[in-house]
Protein backbone atom coordinates (compact mmCIF):
# COMPACT_ATOMS: atom_id res chain seq x y z
CA UNK A 1 0.00 0.00 0.00
CA UNK A 2 1.39 3.33 -0.70
CA UNK A 3 1.05 6.15 1.73
CA UNK A 4 2.44 9.82 1.26
CA UNK A 5 1.99 10.87 3.77
CA UNK A 6 2.09 9.86 7.67
CA UNK A 7 0.68 12.12 10.40
CA UNK A 8 2.08 9.63 12.95
CA UNK A 9 5.71 9.78 11.32
CA UNK A 10 5.49 13.84 10.84
CA UNK A 11 4.86 13.27 15.42
CA UNK A 12 7.82 11.47 16.31
CA UNK A 13 9.86 13.55 17.93
CA UNK A 14 7.56 16.28 18.33
CA UNK A 15 5.45 17.75 20.90
CA UNK A 16 2.18 20.17 21.04
CA UNK A 17 2.60 23.06 18.43
CA UNK A 18 5.81 21.45 16.90
CA UNK A 19 3.71 18.65 15.92
CA UNK A 20 2.10 20.66 13.04
CA UNK A 21 4.45 22.11 11.26
CA UNK A 22 4.36 22.71 7.43
CA UNK A 23 4.98 19.76 5.23
CA UNK A 24 4.72 19.02 1.74
CA UNK A 25 1.73 18.28 0.82
CA UNK A 26 1.84 16.57 -3.12
CA UNK A 27 -1.69 17.17 -3.95
CA UNK A 28 -1.76 20.71 -3.14
CA UNK A 29 0.47 21.70 -6.30
CA UNK A 30 -1.79 19.66 -8.16
CA UNK A 31 -5.59 21.24 -7.08
CA UNK A 32 -3.16 24.97 -7.30
CA UNK A 33 -2.61 24.22 -11.16
CA UNK A 34 -6.27 23.16 -11.59
CA UNK A 35 -8.13 25.07 -13.86
CA UNK A 36 -11.28 23.36 -14.80
CA UNK A 37 -14.25 21.75 -12.71
CA UNK A 38 -13.84 19.80 -9.52
CA UNK A 39 -16.31 17.72 -8.27
CA UNK A 40 -15.57 16.64 -4.90
CA UNK A 41 -17.60 13.30 -3.62
CA UNK A 42 -18.71 12.19 -1.36
CA UNK A 43 -19.29 8.07 -0.35
CA UNK A 44 -23.00 7.22 -0.55
CA UNK A 45 -24.82 7.55 3.02
CA UNK A 46 -22.27 9.75 3.99
CA UNK A 47 -21.02 10.45 7.46
CA UNK A 48 -19.95 13.07 9.41
CA UNK A 49 -16.32 13.02 8.32
CA UNK A 50 -17.56 12.49 4.31
CA UNK A 51 -19.30 15.31 4.22
CA UNK A 52 -17.49 17.50 6.74
CA UNK A 53 -14.29 16.80 5.27
CA UNK A 54 -15.67 17.40 1.61
CA UNK A 55 -18.02 20.87 2.47
CA UNK A 56 -14.10 21.93 4.00
CA UNK A 57 -12.47 21.02 0.88
CA UNK A 58 -15.48 22.84 -1.02
CA UNK A 59 -15.11 25.88 1.03
CA UNK A 60 -11.84 26.34 0.66
CA UNK A 61 -11.06 25.38 -2.84
CA UNK A 62 -13.84 28.27 -3.36
CA UNK A 63 -12.25 30.75 -1.53
CA UNK A 64 -8.98 29.98 -3.51
CA UNK A 65 -11.15 30.98 -6.64
CA UNK A 66 -11.68 27.74 -8.43
CA UNK A 67 -14.73 26.12 -10.21
CA UNK A 68 -15.92 23.68 -7.86
CA UNK A 69 -18.93 21.20 -6.64
CA UNK A 70 -19.68 18.77 -3.63
CA UNK A 71 -22.04 15.92 -4.28
CA UNK A 72 -23.44 12.68 -3.24
CA UNK A 73 -25.79 10.21 -3.82
CA UNK A 74 -27.65 10.63 -1.27
CA UNK A 75 -27.70 14.26 -0.60
CA UNK A 76 -27.14 15.61 3.13
CA UNK A 77 -28.75 13.53 6.38
CA UNK A 78 -30.66 15.24 8.86
CA UNK A 79 -28.09 14.52 11.23
CA UNK A 80 -25.46 16.84 8.99
CA UNK A 81 -28.15 19.40 7.87
CA UNK A 82 -26.97 22.21 10.21
CA UNK A 83 -22.89 22.08 8.34
CA UNK A 84 -22.23 25.52 6.58
CA UNK A 85 -23.63 25.85 2.85
CA UNK A 86 -24.99 21.97 3.00
CA UNK A 87 -27.99 23.73 0.92
CA UNK A 88 -25.12 23.21 -2.00
CA UNK A 89 -24.41 19.65 -2.08
CA UNK A 90 -25.71 18.30 -5.09
CA UNK A 91 -27.70 15.03 -5.70
CA UNK A 92 -25.87 12.76 -7.42
CA UNK A 93 -25.14 11.72 -9.97
CA UNK A 94 -26.08 14.27 -12.41
CA UNK A 95 -25.12 14.55 -16.25
CA UNK A 96 -23.14 17.19 -16.23
CA UNK A 97 -18.46 16.11 -17.40
CA UNK A 98 -16.49 17.50 -14.22
CA UNK A 99 -12.46 18.12 -15.25
CA UNK A 100 -11.46 16.36 -12.05
CA UNK A 101 -13.36 14.57 -9.64
CA UNK A 102 -12.17 14.19 -6.08
CA UNK A 103 -13.42 11.07 -4.06
CA UNK A 104 -13.03 11.79 -0.11
CA UNK A 105 -13.14 9.39 2.74
CA UNK A 106 -14.18 5.81 0.58
CA UNK A 107 -11.93 3.50 -0.88
CA UNK A 108 -12.51 4.35 -4.19
CA UNK A 109 -15.39 6.30 -6.65
CA UNK A 110 -17.22 3.18 -6.40
CA UNK A 111 -18.08 4.28 -2.87
CA UNK A 112 -19.73 6.84 -4.37
CA UNK A 113 -22.69 4.74 -5.30
CA UNK A 114 -23.43 6.57 -8.69
CA UNK A 115 -22.28 6.94 -11.93
CA UNK A 116 -20.79 10.19 -12.61
CA UNK A 117 -18.09 11.74 -15.37
CA UNK A 118 -15.25 13.05 -14.21
CA UNK A 119 -11.87 13.51 -15.84
CA UNK A 120 -8.88 13.27 -13.84
CA UNK A 121 -9.47 10.63 -10.40
CA UNK A 122 -8.18 11.72 -7.11
CA UNK A 123 -8.92 10.21 -3.73
CA UNK A 124 -8.26 11.72 -0.12
CA UNK A 125 -8.86 9.34 2.37
CA UNK A 126 -7.98 7.50 5.63
CA UNK A 127 -9.35 4.29 4.30
CA UNK A 128 -6.72 0.72 4.23
CA UNK A 129 -6.57 -0.72 0.75
CA UNK A 130 -8.76 0.50 -1.97
CA UNK A 131 -8.45 2.08 -5.31
CA UNK A 132 -5.04 4.16 -6.47
CA UNK A 133 -5.59 6.85 -9.08
CA UNK A 134 -2.45 8.14 -9.27
CA UNK A 135 0.36 10.67 -7.59
CA UNK A 136 -1.94 12.95 -6.71
CA UNK A 137 -4.41 10.70 -4.24
CA UNK A 138 -3.45 11.76 -0.40
CA UNK A 139 -4.09 8.86 1.48
CA UNK A 140 -2.80 8.45 4.63
CA UNK A 141 -4.34 5.20 6.73
CA UNK A 142 -3.31 6.67 10.23
CA UNK A 143 -4.83 9.82 10.19
CA UNK A 144 -8.08 9.86 12.59
CA UNK A 145 -10.10 11.34 10.10
CA UNK A 146 -10.38 12.20 6.52
CA UNK A 147 -10.95 15.93 7.85
CA UNK A 148 -7.23 15.97 9.40
CA UNK A 149 -6.07 15.39 5.85
CA UNK A 150 -8.24 18.39 4.75
CA UNK A 151 -6.82 20.58 7.22
CA UNK A 152 -3.20 19.68 5.96
CA UNK A 153 -4.07 20.60 2.64
CA UNK A 154 -5.28 23.78 3.84
CA UNK A 155 -2.15 24.42 5.89
CA UNK A 156 0.01 23.78 3.32
CA UNK A 157 -1.36 25.73 0.76
CA UNK A 158 -2.69 28.83 2.62
CA UNK A 159 -3.68 28.67 6.12
CA UNK A 160 -4.96 32.01 6.14
CA UNK A 161 -8.09 30.80 4.50
CA UNK A 162 -9.08 29.20 7.28
CA UNK A 163 -12.31 30.78 8.80
CA UNK A 164 -14.94 29.38 11.10
CA UNK A 165 -17.20 27.73 8.47
CA UNK A 166 -14.04 25.38 7.37
CA UNK A 167 -13.19 25.19 10.83
CA UNK A 168 -16.28 23.75 11.67
CA UNK A 169 -16.61 21.44 9.02
CA UNK A 170 -13.25 19.46 9.31
CA UNK A 171 -14.06 19.40 13.39
CA UNK A 172 -17.27 17.33 12.54
CA UNK A 173 -15.47 14.94 10.43
CA UNK A 174 -12.92 14.73 13.31
CA UNK A 175 -15.20 14.59 15.86
CA UNK A 176 -17.55 12.48 15.00
CA UNK A 177 -14.98 9.62 13.26
CA UNK A 178 -13.44 9.46 16.50
CA UNK A 179 -16.75 9.06 18.42
CA UNK A 180 -16.40 12.52 19.71
CA UNK A 181 -13.21 11.94 21.00
CA UNK A 182 -13.41 8.40 22.75
CA UNK A 183 -12.22 5.88 20.34
CA UNK A 184 -8.51 4.96 19.91
CA UNK A 185 -7.55 6.78 16.95
CA UNK A 186 -7.78 9.82 19.34
CA UNK A 187 -4.38 11.00 20.35
CA UNK A 188 -2.16 13.60 21.14
CA UNK A 189 -2.68 15.11 17.08
CA UNK A 190 -6.50 14.50 17.74
CA UNK A 191 -6.42 16.87 20.85
CA UNK A 192 -3.60 19.25 19.11
CA UNK A 193 -6.35 19.92 15.73
CA UNK A 194 -9.43 20.19 17.62
CA UNK A 195 -7.82 22.76 19.43
CA UNK A 196 -6.68 24.82 16.80
CA UNK A 197 -10.06 24.27 14.68
CA UNK A 198 -12.05 25.71 18.15
CA UNK A 199 -9.35 28.68 17.92
CA UNK A 200 -10.30 29.27 13.94
CA UNK A 201 -14.47 29.23 15.59
CA UNK A 202 -15.18 26.09 15.82
CA UNK A 203 -17.80 25.37 18.58
CA UNK A 204 -17.42 21.72 19.97
CA UNK A 205 -21.11 22.05 22.11
CA UNK A 206 -22.79 23.29 19.32
CA UNK A 207 -21.51 20.21 16.67
CA UNK A 208 -22.24 17.77 19.63
CA UNK A 209 -25.84 19.60 20.31
CA UNK A 210 -26.65 19.49 16.14
CA UNK A 211 -25.15 15.99 15.86
CA UNK A 212 -26.83 14.23 18.90
CA UNK A 213 -29.65 16.12 20.53
CA UNK A 214 -31.72 16.65 17.40
CA UNK A 215 -33.35 12.98 16.62
CA UNK A 216 -36.71 12.52 16.42
CA UNK A 217 -39.53 10.51 18.24
CA UNK A 218 -39.60 7.91 15.36
CA UNK A 219 -35.49 7.40 16.03
CA UNK A 220 -36.00 6.68 19.77
CA UNK A 221 -38.24 3.86 18.52
CA UNK A 222 -36.49 2.48 16.13
CA UNK A 223 -33.43 2.29 18.46
CA UNK A 224 -35.67 0.46 20.91
CA UNK A 225 -36.88 -1.99 18.24
CA UNK A 226 -33.47 -2.64 17.47
CA UNK A 227 -31.93 -3.13 20.56
CA UNK A 228 -34.30 -5.50 21.28
CA UNK A 229 -32.76 -7.93 18.72
CA UNK A 230 -29.37 -7.55 20.76
CA UNK A 231 -27.58 -10.96 20.87
CA UNK A 232 -24.36 -12.27 22.17
CA UNK A 233 -22.35 -15.11 20.02
CA UNK A 234 -18.93 -16.86 20.93
CA UNK A 235 -19.12 -16.55 24.46
CA UNK A 236 -19.83 -12.59 24.76
CA UNK A 237 -17.18 -11.91 22.62
CA UNK A 238 -19.03 -10.79 19.77
CA UNK A 239 -22.56 -9.24 20.27
CA UNK A 240 -24.71 -7.81 16.94
CA UNK A 241 -28.29 -5.72 16.70
CA UNK A 242 -30.55 -6.59 13.95
CA UNK A 243 -32.68 -3.65 11.74
CA UNK A 244 -35.17 -5.68 9.55
CA UNK A 245 -36.58 -2.81 6.90
CA UNK A 246 -40.24 -3.21 8.32
CA UNK A 247 -38.59 -1.29 11.39
CA UNK A 248 -38.11 1.87 9.77
CA UNK A 249 -41.77 1.28 8.24
CA UNK A 250 -43.03 0.88 11.67
CA UNK A 251 -41.57 3.86 13.13
CA UNK A 252 -41.62 6.23 10.08
CA UNK A 253 -37.79 6.45 9.71
CA UNK A 254 -35.51 5.46 6.93
CA UNK A 255 -32.20 3.83 7.04
CA UNK A 256 -30.19 6.90 7.34
CA UNK A 257 -31.80 6.85 10.97
CA UNK A 258 -30.07 3.44 11.80
CA UNK A 259 -26.42 5.37 11.70
CA UNK A 260 -24.48 4.57 15.04
CA UNK A 261 -26.70 1.84 16.21
CA UNK A 262 -23.63 -0.53 16.50
CA UNK A 263 -22.39 1.34 19.12
CA UNK A 264 -25.11 -0.17 21.83
CA UNK A 265 -23.63 -3.81 20.96
CA UNK A 266 -20.31 -2.19 21.72
CA UNK A 267 -21.37 -0.71 24.71
CA UNK A 268 -21.80 -4.52 26.30
CA UNK A 269 -18.70 -5.48 28.68
CA UNK A 270 -16.30 -8.17 27.24
CA UNK A 271 -17.46 -7.71 23.76
CA UNK A 272 -14.51 -7.56 21.63
CA UNK A 273 -16.35 -7.32 18.08
CA UNK A 274 -19.81 -5.49 17.25
CA UNK A 275 -21.97 -5.50 14.80
CA UNK A 276 -25.10 -3.88 13.55
CA UNK A 277 -27.24 -5.86 10.40
CA UNK A 278 -29.47 -4.00 8.03
CA UNK A 279 -31.72 -5.07 5.80
CA UNK A 280 -31.73 -3.26 2.32
CA UNK A 281 -34.20 -5.13 0.24
CA UNK A 282 -34.42 -3.05 -2.37
CA UNK A 283 -31.05 -3.61 -2.88
CA UNK A 284 -30.86 -7.17 -2.24
CA UNK A 285 -28.81 -7.51 0.47
CA UNK A 286 -27.52 -7.38 4.21
CA UNK A 287 -25.51 -3.60 5.08
CA UNK A 288 -23.09 -4.81 7.94
CA UNK A 289 -21.29 -2.30 10.10
CA UNK A 290 -18.17 -3.60 12.15
CA UNK A 291 -16.84 -2.42 15.10
CA UNK A 292 -13.53 -3.69 17.59
CA UNK A 293 -13.38 -2.91 21.30
CA UNK A 294 -10.07 -4.34 21.80
CA UNK A 295 -7.52 -6.08 19.51
CA UNK A 296 -9.41 -7.37 16.90
CA UNK A 297 -8.74 -6.48 13.10
CA UNK A 298 -12.39 -5.66 11.73
CA UNK A 299 -11.39 -4.46 8.60
CA UNK A 300 -9.98 -8.26 7.92
CA UNK A 301 -13.28 -9.41 8.65
CA UNK A 302 -14.60 -7.00 5.91
CA UNK A 303 -12.45 -7.58 3.46
CA UNK A 304 -13.75 -11.76 4.19
CA UNK A 305 -16.80 -10.11 2.67
CA UNK A 306 -16.21 -7.58 0.10
CA UNK A 307 -15.87 -4.95 2.35
CA UNK A 308 -13.02 -2.84 3.92
CA UNK A 309 -12.62 0.26 6.59
CA UNK A 310 -10.27 0.28 9.31
CA UNK A 311 -9.02 -1.87 12.17
CA UNK A 312 -11.50 -0.78 14.75
CA UNK A 313 -14.56 0.18 12.01
CA UNK A 314 -15.38 -1.39 9.10
CA UNK A 315 -17.91 -2.15 6.82
CA UNK A 316 -19.61 -4.59 3.86
CA UNK A 317 -22.57 -5.60 1.87
CA UNK A 318 -23.72 -9.20 2.23
CA UNK A 319 -25.57 -9.83 -1.08
CA UNK A 320 -28.68 -12.57 0.08
CA UNK A 321 -32.05 -11.75 1.26
CA UNK A 322 -31.93 -14.46 3.67
CA UNK A 323 -31.44 -13.19 6.89
CA UNK A 324 -30.56 -17.02 8.17
CA UNK A 325 -27.80 -16.74 5.28
CA UNK A 326 -26.37 -13.23 5.72
CA UNK A 327 -26.04 -13.93 9.73
CA UNK A 328 -24.32 -16.78 8.89
CA UNK A 329 -21.96 -15.83 6.43
CA UNK A 330 -20.96 -12.87 8.63
CA UNK A 331 -20.60 -15.14 12.26
CA UNK A 332 -18.32 -17.63 10.03
CA UNK A 333 -15.99 -14.24 8.96
CA UNK A 334 -15.50 -13.07 12.70
CA UNK A 335 -14.78 -16.55 13.85
CA UNK A 336 -12.44 -16.92 11.32
CA UNK A 337 -11.07 -13.73 12.18
CA UNK A 338 -10.50 -14.74 16.08
CA UNK A 339 -8.84 -17.83 15.55
CA UNK A 340 -6.41 -16.17 13.25
CA UNK A 341 -5.57 -13.17 15.44
CA UNK A 342 -6.01 -16.50 18.84
CA UNK A 343 -3.33 -18.13 16.49
CA UNK A 344 -0.99 -15.17 16.43
CA UNK A 345 -1.52 -13.87 19.85
CA UNK A 346 -0.37 -17.72 21.48
MN1 LIG B 1 -13.60 8.88 7.87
Amino acid sequence: MRTHFSIKLLMNGKQGDDAMRKESVPIVDFLKDVKGSILIATHENPDGDALGSGMALYLFLKKKGKEVYIGSKDGVPHFLDFLPHAEEVLKLPDDRFYDVGIVVDSAGFFRVGADIKVGEKVRIDHHVGGDFYGRHDFIDPHAPATAALIYEIVKAWDESAMDEEIATCIYVGLATDTGFFKYSNTDEYTFDLAKRLVSFGANPNYVYRMFSERESLGKMKLVSKALNTIRLYEEGKVAGITVFDRFFKETGTTYEDSEGLVNYPRAIEGVEVAFSIIEKPQEGLWKVSLRSKEGVDVSKIAERLGGGGHRYASGCKIKTSSYEEALDRLLSAIREQLKVQERVAV
